[in-house]
Parts: structure tokens; C-alpha cells; sequence
């Protein structure tokens, strides 16, 4: 749940609020299937929110889509063929177009509107990724494609929003048994999995039901200051990869935002009471 109060918004995340000095609003609109709402902040650039969680600040968004994108994609020997289901701000996708041996980007997101609003409200986030031809728009039903899709994918990332109603889907054992699916036999998918403070339960969840379907599993963690708590998960997957290894030389990146290879190694270095929660 977002509010507006004063110069603030707030996030209310069960018993903690996370509020952002406002500049404005800029846009509160329903979609047909979520409230979408941005603010120009102080010091965060524009910020949004979708029913009532924050997704991307203008500041801040290159944390989670570095770590969601270059993580597996580093991992993979040469990736080709990629997925994106979610992530309609554009972000995830612009991050992908980066790397040079990409050959197809299906890019599945059941809420055109949000891309719309990014595109007005972020233009950075959507830069270039209309001009790549690589990048094909498919908006719909992220869950109904996979489903169809088999042994085609080098890579798959999960870009949802927090596990509800229209999330929570993304969150489930069919659906991940039908990723491995759509996945090549060395395939590797990777998912926002929440805040390890809060939502240890739901990690603990993504990570089991992946263990019993992949054989290298892992999870790995980004700091998120938008996030309530800040500390952010990722959930890895993979048929044939151990995440802790970089082997892609393909990709000819030669600088990021927030990634490096030792971020890569470090992020899976786990605190101790990260272990024992999702035990
Ligand atoms: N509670 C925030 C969860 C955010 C997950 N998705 C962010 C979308 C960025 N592309």
C-alpha cells in the first residue's frame, strides 16, 4: 500500500513504512490489472510504484537490474536465446541488449501499461531497446507462455513484481517445472526472490521447490535502497551451471553500473542468519 502525505510517499510493508521526499505526483492510474502510480522525488529521480510497492527509482534501479541480468548471464558460456517475463519498466531487457552474443529476446510482460508509463516517465530505462531488433514485445500472460515454450531458452529471467495476486503465480512449483521446460538442457534462470528480513519464508519457498527441479541452485544477494529492508534476494537455477564460476566471454561488456566479477562471487556469500532462514 502506497500513501501520499505531504511531501512524502510510503510504502506501508506490513509493519514497517519506507517514505520518499515528493517533488509531485505525476501519475495514479489504475491499469486493468494493477494501480500504477509515479512520483518525481527529491533525491531519487522518478520513482514507481505498483499497487503500492516501489519498483524503480530513476537513482537506484541499475542495483536490480544489473544483479538479475549479468549474474546468469555471466554464468552461461553463451548465451543466446533469452526470456524475460515481467519486467515491463524496460530496465531488465535494456541491461540484456548489452551483451553482444544476444541473439532473441522474448520480452513477456502482461501489463503493457506499465511499459507505456516507463517509457514516458524513465526514458532511460527503455533506451534502445525499441531500435534492437533483437527484442521481440510479446505483452501477455508470462505463466500461459512459458507453459507452451519448450527446451528453447539459454536463459530465462523472472522480473515480477512481489508475490500477489497477479505475481504470485510466478512464485509457484508448476510454473518453475514449466521454466525448466522451456529452458535448453544447460539452460539457467534467474528471479527477484524478496528481502530476507521480511520475506524469509517466501525464499525459503523459491528455493525448495527450485531444489527439487534444478541441479545447481543458489541465491545470491543486491543492496536495493528503494526495498523495504534494502537487502534483496535473487534465485538461481541452472540444469548444468554452478553460478560461482564467470564463463561468459562473449558478451564484450566493458563497464557497469553496479556489477563486476567480484560483486558476482561476492553476492553469494551469504550472512549467517540469510543460511538459517531459508534452511
Ligand atoms: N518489492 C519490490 C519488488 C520488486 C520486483 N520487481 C522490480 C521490477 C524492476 N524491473
Amino acid at each position: 500500500m502506497t500513501k501520499m502525505t505531504g511531501k512524502w510517499c510510503t510504502e506501508v510493508y506490513r509493519d514497517t513504512a519506507l517514505s520518499f521526499k515528493i517533488k509531485k505526483k505525476l501519475y495514479s492510474k489504475r491499469s486493468k490489472y494493477q494501480m500504477v502510480e509515479v512520483w518525481k522525488t527529491e533525491k531519487h529521480g522518478n520513482m514507481m510504484a505498483l499497487d503500492g510497492c516501489y519498483m524503480v527509482s530513476t537513482a537506484e534501479e541499475f542495483v536490480y537490474h544489473d544483479m538479475l541480468t549479468h549474474v546468469p548471464m555471466f554464468s552461461h558460456p553463451d548465451p543466446q536465446d533469452i526470456l524475460v517475463i515481467g519486467g515491463g519498466d524496460g530496465g531488465t531487457v535494456r541491461e540484456l541488449i548489452k551483451h553482444k552474443g544476444v541473439k532473441s529476446i522474448d520480452f513477456v510482460d502482461i501489463d503493457e501499461d506499465v511499459y507505456t508509463v516507463s517509457k514516458k516517465y524513465f526514458p532511460g530505462l527503455v533506451k534502445g531497446i525499441e531500435q534492437d531488433k533483437r527484442v521481440h514485445f510479446k505483452f501477455g500472460d508470462g505463466i500461459k507462455f512459458v507453459k507452451e515454450a519448450k527446451n528453447r531458452y539459454d536463459v530465462i529471467l523472472i522480473d515480477g513484481t512481489d508475490p500477489s495476486d497477479i505475481a504470485g503465480g510466478l512464485f509457484s512449483q508448476e510454473f518453475f517445472s514449466d521454466v525448466k521446460d522451456a529452458l535448453k538442457a544447460d539452460g539457467i534462470m534467474a528471479m527477484q526472490s524478496e528481502d530476507p528480513h521480511y520475506d524469509s519464508d517466501i525464499i525459503r519457498n523459491v528455493q525448495h521447490r527450485l531444489k527439487k527441479l534444478f541441479k545447481e541452485v543458489d541465491l545470491y544477494l543486491a543492496f536495493m535502497p528503494i526495498y523495504p529492508s534494502g537487502m534483496w534476494s535473487f534465485s538461481y537455477a541452472s540444469k548444468k551451471y554452478d553460478p560461482r564460476v564467470i564463463r561468459n566471454t562473449k558478451s564484450k561488456i566493458k563497464k557497469f553500473s553496479y556489477y563486476t566479477p567480484e560483486v558476482h562471487k561476492a553476492a553469494f556469500a551469504l550472512p549467517q542468519f540469510v543460511k538459517d532462514r531459508i534452511k
